[in-house]
């Protein structure tokens, strides 16, 4: 007997997954509530196939139509399918690059400034006032790979992944701040916000790597929310029977998700003051770069942002300028053309939007604190896309020639308006050092993952040959990989002096 109970509760975890992740039943009456509201809001279709479902499916539905307001999904529907006209002002609003006074450059800073962010940022992490947030809820539908892009093997002679060295990166500027300034322990905490598709796959890459050396109590995964996928006609999609069609609701979603999470509390609790938010796919970031937290404490600043040189018109980046004298960012799939290919008045061989956007932040935890005042006011970008779905009326599946829906999402820059010039500013970096974003597939050519390894091949070459050592290449047989766990920006390889090393080579230990 027990056996036959043991094979049907196997059949049941096969095909409804496991028993214990199965949410709490609702009553007859909150269901009868929601069928209501969302009858009322127009939407009663996802209902469509509802009785015939078994519980658990029933549950399952029933908790995640709970999740969204059918009415507020409607004005968002509505806002999306039917933009506003521009208004008046909106024509009128006046771009302008941002001024000189909210900018800076590492091209062109005095050393001297370098040096006093670099030691205030490193006294920060020392004191534990700095947390990092990744932003890695990205499907990266792009690559081509169905992994969380965090897990992403470039082709390094380490094989290391983008989270590897991330954590390394973070691990070492622990150590320099913990030996700079003699203490005991100095604490980073990580934040990894996923999406649906991408959080249980990323908890398992970094429980199987064992945190990558990190203290797992400061590695938090959390997950932002998700929206409904929109038919042209307004009408919530369904992916099947039993699902709603969702789309994570962009990086945008950072801010909610630092509240539903809790993660806001826990850096309260460690008396957090500084949050460099960034993004996964740039394999040259710099993660709680002590030049850019120094940068932005030392300017008392809530918001900075890290921009560098736009490659050319078309570039897929996001502009950093200002709109009626507030910070602002247009993103690249909202551009006209005129304004990306517009010139410089002063220098006509530049372009006078050249501030490229490379989700790359720094917060004051004192901004953070007012998020509840604004987070549910960030516009929502509309993205037409093809979107496999249920026809609810005949019940077939719908796999669609042409865009068929929308997907909403929010931007995390859409919060610059929010801040005063006064209150933001902007640090434009070398692009070869800090930027090298992998957004499409092998062979692409450009930001791919070959020209990442080569980018940061190419970086380690650099510090290796600045420190004296002499790197012997031939044809495409280039470059030395540092390991972050040697070198966080190239510093501390004086012992490479003199020596020779035989392009392409890794440097994973200091003895070496
Ligand atoms: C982003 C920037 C763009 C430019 C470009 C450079 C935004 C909105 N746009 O465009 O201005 O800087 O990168 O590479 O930042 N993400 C989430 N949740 C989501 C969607 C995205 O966490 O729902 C993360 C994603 O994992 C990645 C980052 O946000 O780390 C940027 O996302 P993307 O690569 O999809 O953005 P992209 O390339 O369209």
């Amino acid at each position: 007997m027990a056996a036959i109970k043991e094979t049907v509760s196997q059949l049941i975890e096969k095909f409804q997954g496991p028993a214990e992740d199965v949410p709490r039943e609702p009553s007859a009456e909150e269901l009868q509530t929601l069928r209501k509201q969302y009858t009322d809001a127009g939407q009663g279709h996802v209902f469509a196939f509802f009785d015939e479902l078994s519980p658990v499916e029933k549950t399952r539905l029933f908790h995640q139509l709970a999740n969204f307001n059918p009415t507020r999904i409607n004005e968002l529907a509505t806002t999306a399918l039917n933009p506003p006209p521009t208004t008046a002002e909106e024509k009128a609003a006046s771009l302008e690059p941002l001024p000189d006074v909210a900018t800076a450059s590492i091209l062109d800073s005095d050393p001297a400034d370098l040096q006093k962010w670099y030691d205030e940022g490193l006294k920060q992490v020392s004191q534990n006032t700095v947390a990092v947030v990744l932003m890695a809820g990205g499907q990266g539908t792009r690559l081509g790979s169905s992994a969380p892009k965090g897990c992403f093997d470039i082709g390094l002679l380490s094989q290391k992944s983008l989270f590897q060295l991330q954590a390394e990166r973070i691990a070492k500027l622990q150590s320099l701040a913990q030996k700079t300034h003699g203490v005991a322990q100095s604490t980073i905490p990580w934040y990894i916000m996923t999406s649906g598709p991408t959080r249980k796959p990323t908890e398992e890459f970094f429980a199987k790597n064992n945190f990558f050396g990190l203290e797992k109590n400061n590695v938090f995964v959390f997950e932002q929310g998700v929206l409904p996928c929109i038919s042209n006609e307004g009408k919530i999609m369904m992916e099947s029977k039993t699902k709603v069609a969702v789309a994570p609701d962009g990086n945008g979603g950072i801010y909610e998700a630092l509240l539903t999470s809790g993660v806001r509390e826990d850096m309260r609790r460690r008396g957090i003051q500084h949050i460099h938010v960034y993004g996964v796919d740039n394999c040259l970031v710099k993660v709680a770069d002590p030049v850019f937290i120094g940068f932005a404490a030392s300017k008392d600043v809530d918001i900075a942002t890290k921009v560098v040189r736009k490659r050319n018109a078309t570039e897929s980046v996001g502009l950093i300028l200002q709109k009626n004298g507030k910070p602002d960012v247009v993103e690249y799939s909202e551009i006209d053309k005129e304004t990306a290919e517009a010139k410089d008045p002063k220098h006509p061989e530049l372009l006078k939007y050249r501030a490229a956007n490379i989700v790359n932040h720094c917060y004051s935890f004192r901004f953070l604190e007012s998020v509840e005042n604004w987070a549910h006011k960030l516009p929502h970008h509309v993205a037409r896309k093809k979107i496999a779905c249920l026809d609810t009326e005949t019940g077939d599946a719908v796999k669609p020639e042409k865009p068929n829906g929308v997907k909403l999402e929010q931007f995390v820059f859409d919060v610059f308006p929010l801040t005063p010039l006064e209150k933001f500013a902007c640090i434009e970096v070398l692009r070869e050092d800090e930027f090298s974003p992998l957004k499409n597939a092998r062979g692409t050519g450009q930001d791919d993952p070959d020209t990442s390894r080569a980018d940061i091949m190419k970086q380690g070459q650099r510090w290796v040959e600045k420190a004296g050592g002499v790197v012997v290449t031939e044809a495409d047989a280039f470059g030395v990989e540092v390991s972050p766990l040697i070198s966080y920006g190239g510093e501390n390889l004086e012992f490479l002096h003199g020596r020779e090393i035989k392009a392409p080579a890794v440097l994973e230990k200091e003895e070496e």
